[in-house]
């Protein structure tokens, strides 16, 4: 299986399931998420509504813990190929890193990879979840992001693909260098 690094947009990527790095209450108000919700449904707010009513009908809560994970339809981004958007909540960092942190972020990749595994779908897209506006280091997230998708590989039964989409050149680099180490 292993994780593979690319550079492109997360909104135009044909993974059958793409994650997003979504906050709590699944508002969609900024970065990956909102870009997201604006290609998904045309209209950001529609997005949130949708996710929200997921999340009462698959958590039976308005909020989501590291871990949890809520699926909403892909929509218009049918296009690409992408069914799913698996939305997943990673931990605020503001430029701190510690054994918390990582072990926030280590269940909130985790939970969208066993949710892709029941989805039944065969390739995943991630974002570098916590590496933007929620500040933790870029290099430390794709270290982690290295080590769940290798212990994952011992449990994964149909998934094959899982990709890791940085969006900016300068990202890619850096989490190239990272997964070379
Ligand atoms: N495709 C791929 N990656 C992207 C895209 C895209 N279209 N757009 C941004 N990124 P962020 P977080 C990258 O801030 O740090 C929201 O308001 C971006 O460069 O989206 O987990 C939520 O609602 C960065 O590397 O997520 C939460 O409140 C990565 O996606 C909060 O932000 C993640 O950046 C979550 O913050």
């Amino acid at each position: 299986m292993g994780l593979e690094v690319v550079r492109g947009d997360i909104t135009r990527f044909p993974a059958e399931a793409i994650v997003n790095a979504a906050n709590k209450y699944l508002e969609h108000g900024g970065g990956v998420a909102y870009a997201i919700a604006k290609a998904a449904a045309g209209n950001p707010r529609e997005y949130i509504r949708i996710s929200k009513k997921a999340m009462r009908e698959q958590v039976g809560k308005d909020f989501i813990e590291h871990g949890e994970v809520v699926v909403t339809p892909g929509m218009r981004l049918e296009e690409y190929g992408i069914r799913y958007v698996i939305h997943t909540v990673g931990p605020y960092c503001g430029g701190v890193w510690d054994d918390e942190k990582k072990e926030k972020l280590r269940k909130a990749i985790l939970g969208a990879l066993r949710k892709a595994e029941e989805l039944g779908v065969k390739s995943i897209a991630f974002p570098a979840v916590s590496a933007g506006i929620y500040g933790c280091p870029l290099e430390e997230v794709v270290k982690t992001f290295r080590e769940v998708v290798e212990e994952f590989e011992r449990e994964a039964k149909g998934l094959e693909k899982v990709y890791l989409v940085l969006y900016s050149e300068g990202d890619y680099k850096r989490a190239l260098r990272v997964v070379r180490m």
